[in-house]
């Protein structure tokens, strides 16, 4: 069997591109299965119950040794379930700058630096003339915009453009979707926030210590951290010391307005992060305008690997 999935806990994106390329392997005669691993995140319930349309299963266990894999919106061997052998992967698809790709060796291999995997997916499916069904189109541009917030941010390509475009035609959405879209993941309260946080965190190691960036995307950023300050730096100690996590990075990205806030919880990660964005050395920082987690990644990784000659 041909089993397609993406990182553990996989939000829009990776739902998206699974749900949309196990249809279209389908289509063309290879029996696929789309699974995931952990729990997807807030958007993806969000536009699951939009469409009510959710063919993707949840798995755990071991795998059949006949299964292959194809990876979406990912090509990290250490985000994926840690079942999947890497040399059992035929294809991948991701838009990072990564990394670690040379594990999986019998993949046929599409990066490319675009503003979300599902442009890729749409490419594809463009190219073999295979149209998605209107539900899987709705999860298509739904991981298109949200990865680009709403084409706000500077990882958004023309390409992002142009498939959302495409799947417009396919596609029939009220004025006020993307606000919804956006609204039903900044629900967060003293009760959800250690999940959503958890739910959303990254962690590499890098020459063996371990590091994290936890990113949350919300409208509404300064005023709901201003409202839960004490929550916040709660779940973010919790989580430093939990994950046992050298240097730890907290990014909110404020979706309508287009900032970053950035925090950090101890003075090493706080002289890090200075050095890695050339700004002063202070505990919180507001940008103006919106840096996405891969791009804050590289930046800290040089400083890490300069610190550590
Ligand atoms: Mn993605």
């Amino acid at each position: 069997m041909t089993i397609v999935t993406s990182y553990d806990c996989p939000d829009i994106d990776g739902v998206a591109c699974m749900i949309a390329y196990t249809e279209f392997l389908n289509a063309s005669g290879t029996p696929a299965k789309a699974v995931y691993y952990g729990d997807p995140s807030l958007e993806v319930k969000f536009v699951k119950q939009y469409t009510g349309y959710f063919p993707v299963e949840k798995h755990s266990g071991e795998y059949d040794s006949n299964d292959r894999f194809i990876l979406l919106d990912t090509a990290d061997p250490d985000a994926i379930e840690p079942t999947i052998p890497p040399e059992h992967v035929i294809e991948l698809f991701d838009h990072r700058e990564l990394v670690f790709t040379e594990q999986f060796v019998n993949a046929k291999k599409t990066i490319e630096l675009v503003g979300s995997c599902a442009t890729l997916i749409v490419e594809r499916l463009r190219g073999r003339q295979v149209t998605s069904s209107p539900n899987a189109a709705v999860y298509l541009y739904s991981a298109i915009v949200s990865n680009t917030v709403n084409f706000k941010n500077s990882v958004t390509t023309a390409r992002d453009k142009d498939a959302a475009n495409y799947l417009k035609t396919l596609i029939d959405l009220p004025d006020d979707y993307v606000e919804r879209m956006f609204e039903s993941k900044s629900n967060i309260s003293a009760e959800n926030l250690y999940e959503v946080i958890f739910q959303d965190i990254s962690i590499k190691t890098i020459d063996g210590k371990r590091v994290s960036v936890a990113q949350i995307e919300i409208i509404d950023l300064e005023p709901t951290l201003n409202r839960l300050k004490e929550q916040f730096m709660g779940v973010l100690n919790r989580l430093k010391k939990e994950e046992n996590i050298k240097y730890f990075f907290f990014s909110g990205i404020d979706l309508l307005k287009g900032y970053n806030v950035l925090l950090t919880i101890d003075e090493q990660s706080e002289k890090v992060l200075s050095e890695a964005l050339g700004i002063p050395q202070q505990a919180e920082h507001k940008t103006d305008s919106i840096l996405m987690r891969k791009q804050l990644w590289p930046k800290i990784e040089a400083v890490l690997r300069k610190l550590d000659k």
